[in-house]
């Protein structure tokens, strides 16, 4: 980078905390999502049909860590989840969508946050996902042969959560991550790939689910992780990239896998997470004064639980469920 390029990056990420938020605005986080559940005929849920169960998950888990899961529809939930299974056993995103491997965590996440596991058809899932396996142990996420190490964390998330790790070659699975580990600390999509905090995410939390952390240098890749802080206090998802709240979920979970959460300046980091609420709509935007959504609202929330927040549950590190839903499957 230029060192004017590196004096134009500087200024516009000390510049987002003008003006913002201080504190959790937990009541407007809460009507955020109400009103974004009801508000069928907006612009935004049209738009997000490819997204649906991801979204439905991202704000249940929200709801939940707020303590807020009663002003959610759990029976119109349990039978949309229904309505997104396919024949092969996987979940699509929505009715009438082809199954994929992350819909599918979201179905069977969906089922444990709203203690409704019974509603899910486990064994069709166990057989989908295990016929997504390459002999190299990666996994692919549908049947288009892409893979990327959120697949194998995707996979082994879901056969985990229902106590069927057992389906897979775990072994297999493991090498293929180990693959991926860059001499940097971090990891990629691939092997060779660039690091990324959302990919160190997804090779931590596997190794995390596999208990195979030793496997790696705890404190090389926690070093590039903390790395990500910015001089705003948020985190980047690799090196002079600008800040997002959601990485403050992939990189603070990760680093709370790998027991080294307090390398980040807690303080700076709060102030960049609560900079990035929307103090009029509610809800939480990638940075301060973007538009908000579900999904950095949920991983805004989850990062701020991370540090025990007094109006948030204490949310799991590896699955970004409330260790209370999670109860006895809770790993971190
Ligand atoms: C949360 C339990 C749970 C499961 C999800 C799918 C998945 C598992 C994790 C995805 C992790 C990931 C790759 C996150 C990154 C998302 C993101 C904002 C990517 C943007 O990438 P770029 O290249 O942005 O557009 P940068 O910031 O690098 O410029």
């Amino acid at each position: 980078m230029s060192f004017a390029g590196f004096m134009d990056f500087a200024r516009k990420d000390v510049n987002l905390l003008e003006s913002s938020p201080t504190a959790f605005l937990k009541k407007l986080h809460s009507d955020f999502i109400c009103k974004y559940e009801k508000d069928r005929d907006s612009y935004e849920y049209a738009m997000s049909e490819s997204l649906r169960l991801s979204g439905i998950y991202w704000c249940l888990s929200a709801m939940d860590i707020m303590q807020e899961l009663d002003r959610m529809n759990r029976d119109e939930i349990v039978k949309y989840v229904k309505e997104c299974r396919r024949e092969d056993g996987g979940y699509g995103p929505a009715e009438q969508h082809d199954s994929h491997l992350l819909h599918t965590l979201c179905a069977v996440q969906i089922a444990i946050i709203l203690d409704r596991l019974e509603c899910i058809d486990a064994e069709g899932i166990v057989q989908f996902v295990k016929n997504l396996q390459k002999p190299d142990g990666s996994f692919t996420g549908d049947s288009s042969n892409e893979i990327d190490t959120r697949f194998t964390f995707v996979a082994l998330a879901t056969l985990y959560l229902l106590g069927r790790l057992n389906e897979i070659d775990a072994q297999k699975a493991v090498e293929f991550v180990l693959k991926c580990y860059n001499s940097d600390g971090g990891f990629g999509t691939r092997p060779g790939s660039e690091s990324h905090s959302g990919q160190v995410y997804c090779c931590v939390g596997s190794l995390c689910i596999l208990d195979r952390l030793e496997s790696i240098d705890r404190n090389k890749t926690a070093a590039w992780l903390a790395q990500r802080q910015c001089t705003s206090g948020g985190l980047n998802g690799r090196p002079e990239k600008l800040p997002d709240v959601c990485y403050s979920w992939w990189v603070l979970s990760s680093l709370a896998m790998l027991k080294r959460l307090h390398w980040i300046d807690e303080e700076k980091m709060k102030r960049f997470i609560y900079a990035c609420q929307d103090s009029e709509t509610g809800g939480f935007a990638d940075r301060p004064e973007d538009v908000s959504d579900p999904f950095h609202t949920v991983f805004g929330i989850a990062a701020l639980s991370l540090f025990s927040h007094p109006e948030l549950s204490s949310v799991d590190a590896v699955f970004c469920m409330t260790k209370k839903c999670l109860g006895d499957k809770s790993l971190c």
